[in-house]
């Protein structure tokens, strides 16, 4: 895949009155290399027009677009990608529904993280590493050690999430996190362009001081 630093996910909660595409469209216009629409209460038929409408302007941004859960809306709108839990349908499965799309999976333990590197994920999720609301049924936080351990132990790329604020990214970084993903610090921002730019030059040089550690 495409090499990535900032990930932002959708969360309507988090910008009452605004529109999602506007919201993630400013997050584009900000610099984010990857979009993904995850949306938990709509219905399929819903999440499909979104999916179409987000397709359409991701490909205008050059951006990655990955669709969250829905393997069957992710192909029908040709999304990049998907984006899978450890309760959905498994990896080896979705790998012989999507074909070479990208196939990302949350894990919060290194041996989720080890499996899905072993069974071809393209990345992985590690987190939530901070405390957060914006995912229900959220396990504790994984705390930066998880992010410690995998990028000591895990060769694909993976990407930080969970409570991850501008006030916080920097402890994220020098456990040696390279690409983060933020909710609702991203979408529920007063100015998302620029919370995307402040990101982005917290993520330069990122990688760096810790490789020098070893
Ligand atoms: N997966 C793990 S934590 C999380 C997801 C989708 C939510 C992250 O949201 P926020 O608002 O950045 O804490
Ligand atoms: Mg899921």
């Amino acid at each position: 895949m495409k090499e990535f630093r900032l990930y932002a996910i959708t969360g309507e909660q988090f910008h009452p009155g605004r529109e999602m595409l506007e919201v993630m469209e400013e997050a584009m216009k900000g610099g984010v290399d990857i979009v993904q629409l995850r949306d938990k209460d709509s219905s399929p038929e819903v999440v499909l027009s979104k999916a179409k409408a987000l397709r359409e302007l991701t490909r205008k941004y050059g951006v990655t677009f990955i669709v969250n859960d829905y393997i069957d809306i992710a192909l029908e709108v040709d999304a990049d990608g998907v984006h899978l839990g450890q309760d959905d349908v498994s990896l080896v499965e979705a790998r012989r529904r999507v074909g070479n799309k990208i196939i990302g999976i949350s894990t919060h333990a290194i041996e989720e993280a080890l499996l899905a590197e072993e069974q071809g994920a393209d990345y992985i999720g590690v987190g939530p590493v901070f405390a957060t609301k914006t995912k229900v049924d959220v396990v504790d936080p994984v705390t930066v050690d998880y992010v410690k351990q995998v990028t000591e132990r895990v060769n694909i790329p993976y990407v930080a999430i969970g409570g991850i604020k501008l006030s916080n990214v920097d402890e994220v970084i020098a456990a040696g996190a390279t690409r983060i993903c933020a909710v609702s610090e991203i979408v529920g921002s007063s100015d998302v362009a620029g919370t995307c730019q402040a990101f982005l030059r917290k993520l330069e040089g990122a990688g760096q001081s810790h490789a020098a550690d070893h």
